[in-house]
């Protein structure tokens, strides 16, 4: 069950942040109402919501995400592999602070970012990206083996269709795998129940098991009708906005 969620407004300079997407600008007034509604979805599902204030230094600072791995046992400090975000980590260590006695951190020349991170109940699929490198995945994967879970390390280097590996997969409980095309074959995930995602829908792949209810970008029909048919309750969010900066419902807040 998780309790808590960290969230930080986005910033009128969102545009300005790292992105590959061909989408367009994102249109602040949007950006807030979606920023909003998602906060109130948290709400729903029974999670206090930690609400950081905007931080015009760092424009993607609002996906909190990739700044911080949080697990029941302890909480561990990423170091984002995009330069320009390093500096999101000290500006969230304080709200960590607050409910995690036990924090550890990545250190150079370890990157890591929290979105290439999945939690599948004691095992973590530690995704190696553009932004996550090896050194920065074993330092996790030791923090996280002390506190008795293990971890299995996942290439994507080589794959453009993804900046984050929970950009292609969802933890949904028990042995169910959200997971895009592309990534299905993986022997990695051979023992998992796999609910597959057609190309098509592949950014919905990033959705999000939030107690009884599984937070789901809107318009993604296929992947709710599959999510419905294994008794997942999904939360329908508008992501239009966040999605122009490679962003995906996950990386918008630390869930603990
Ligand atoms: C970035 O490129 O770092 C941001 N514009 C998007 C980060 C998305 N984070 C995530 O999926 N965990």
């Amino acid at each position: 069950m998780f309790r808590h969620a960290i969230v930080r407004k986005p910033s009128k300079n969102l545009a300005d942040g790292l992105t590959t997407a061909d989408l367009g600008k994102p249109e602040l007034s949007k950006v807030m109402a979606q920023h909003a509604a998602y906060c109130d979805a948290l709400e729903q599902c029974g999670l206090q919501v930690i609400r950081l204030d905007a931080d015009p230094d760092y424009p993607d600072s609002t996906f909190v995400e990739d700044t911080a791995v949080l697990t029941v046992k302890s909480a561990i400090l990423a170091r984002p592999g995009a330069e320009s975000r390093l500096g999101e980590v000290a500006n969230i260590r304080d709200a960590i602070e607050r409910f995690y006695g036990n924090i550890h951190e990545i250190k150079a020349p370890g990157t890591l970012d929290g979105g290439d991170i999945c939690e599948a109940g004691s095992h973590f699929f530690i995704g190696v990206s553009q932004r996550t490198n090896e050194e920065g995945a074993r330092q996790l994967g030791a923090f996280l083996a002390v506190d008795g879970y293990t971890s299995s390390l996942i290439d994507i280097r080589d794959m453009t269709s993804i900046l984050h590996l929970k950009s292609g997969i969802a933890y949904l409980g028990g042995d169910n795998l959200v997971v895009m095309e592309e990534l299905a074959l993986r022997s990695e995930f051979a023992r998992c129940n796999l609910i597959r995602v057609p190309a098509a829908e592949s950014y919905a792949c990033n959705c999000v098991l939030v107690n009884d209810r599984v937070l789901l970008p809107s318009g993604f029909p296929q992947l709710q009708a599959a999510l419905a048919s294994h008794g997942c309750k999904p939360l329908l969010l508008d992501m239009s906005e966040f999605r122009k900066m490679d962003g995906g419902l996950s990386c918008l807040s630390l869930r603990f």
